[in-house]
């Protein structure tokens, strides 16, 4: 039987490897698009990867999705039968910092993608992806998001991503792509970039509880955050192209934290006791065996408007897709301290 084909954008990402392995599993042939960079970035699949000129299921391109020609040359020589939009400037904080870089990756950039499937005339084989995410809801009010949940977002890229959410559905509906949103709470893993909170708070408590590091700087404690597994939500993603119609699905675990709840978690099961103390942006975690400082507030990591509170509603997916988390938050900590003693 003919492989199935997928094309990722972003493939060198946390969610690009974990969903690259998926696919292998199930005997796809997977091309991947990665950007050039001074430095090799593979890390994250180096260990599927084979060199180009050996035969393998797992191939790399370089494109951009700021480059139309790029993506429009990669879509028509690979063909693929599935392809899943990835690739984004992801970080929160950063789209503040490069808010037209990060419309024109995240909202142009998928535009680009659904114009080159258009444009190729292959609206009727490619069933595409679009990774959404909760920072759309963003100030929302309502105590669990689903499909429903109006979208505010608070920041340039949860804005970016709702031109890239809105132009999915109108190329599925005006030119009848198989398109699909998946809106995506957190997810993260033991391959998380070091700059989002998990990654940083699990890092920063095993190197200071081994002597590598003094202290962890972190912003806002009180933002309330759905994590689940990056491992999890990858498996949505491909179900929601295996369905007979396409559809926008909420992924979430339905459980929320505070980021001191998890460093409190993450503290406790690294061994090191810790205690609060005062308020604001004074507040601090001392060392309670030897009273010092081990984590302080820095104004730097507090983001001009906050996202306070996200706590996803997944039962479309549950029903339609069959899908659950299966990964609980105490055992992606487990995981993540485990990779990361490996590391130090
Ligand atoms: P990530 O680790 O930051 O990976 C992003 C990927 O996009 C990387 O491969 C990156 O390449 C690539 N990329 C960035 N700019 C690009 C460009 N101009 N052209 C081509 N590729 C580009 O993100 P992730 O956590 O895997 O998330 C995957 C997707 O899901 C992203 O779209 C993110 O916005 C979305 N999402 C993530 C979460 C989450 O909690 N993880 C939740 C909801 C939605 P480099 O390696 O070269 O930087
Ligand atoms: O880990 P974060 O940077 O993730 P954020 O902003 O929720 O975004 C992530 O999840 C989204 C899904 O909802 C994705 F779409 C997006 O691509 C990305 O993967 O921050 C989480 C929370 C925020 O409230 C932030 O203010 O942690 C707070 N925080 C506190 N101190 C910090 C820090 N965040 C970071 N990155 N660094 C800190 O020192």
């Amino acid at each position: 039987m003919k492989k199935k084909i997928a094309l990722i954008f972003g493939i060198t990402g946390q969610d690009g490897a974990y969903l690259s392995k998926l696919l292998l599993k199930k005997k796809y042939k997977v091309y991947g698009v990665k950007r050039r960079s001074s430095i090799i970035n593979t890390q994250r699949v180096d260990d599927i990867y084979k060199d180009i000129n050996l035969k393998s299921d797992f191939v790399l391109f370089y494109g951009d999705l700021t480059d139309s020609s790029s993506i429009l040359n990669l879509i028509k020589k690979t063909q693929p039968n599935e392809i899943y939009n990835l690739a984004a400037q992801s970080h929160v904080q950063v789209s503040f910092e490069v808010p037209e870089y990060s419309a024109d990756v995240n909202s142009l950039g998928t535009l680009r993608i659904l114009e080159a499937i258009k444009n190729l005339n292959l609206e009727k084989k490619i069933k595409f992806y679009q990774a959404g995410t909760s920072e759309m809801f963003g100030r929302t009010r309502e105590k669990f998001q689903n499909e429903k949940t109006p979208f505010y977002p608070a920041s340039p890229y949860g804005v970016s991503k709702c031109f890239a959410h809105w132009i999915t559905v109108n190329y599925r509906e005006a030119y009848n792509i198989f398109a699909c949103n998946g809106i995506l709470f957190n997810h993260e893993s033991p391959i998380r970039g070091e700059t989002f909170v998990t990654k940083k708070i699990i890092q920063g408590l095993i190197r200071i509880k081994h002597g590598y590091q003094k202290k962890l700087f972190l912003g806002n404690l009180y933002s309330k955050r759905d994590w689940g597994h990056a491992r999890d939500y990858v498996e949505a993603m491909w179900k929601m192209l295996q369905q007979k119609k396409p559809n926008d699905y909420v992924i979430g675990t339905g459980k929320t934290f505070t980021i001191k709840e998890f460093v409190n978690k993450s503290a406790k099961k690294i061994g090191l006791k810790i205690k609060w103390v005062g308020k604001g942006i004074n507040e601090k975690a001392l060392n309670i065996e030897n009273k010092k400082v081990l984590i302080e507030c820095k104004k730097r990591y507090f983001r001009p408007v906050e996202v306070n509170y996200l706590k996803g509603n997944a039962q479309r997916a549950k029903k339609l897709l069959k899908w659950s988390p299966k990964i609980s938050i105490d055992s992606l900590i487990d995981e993540m301290i485990e990779h990361e003693l490996e590391n130090l």
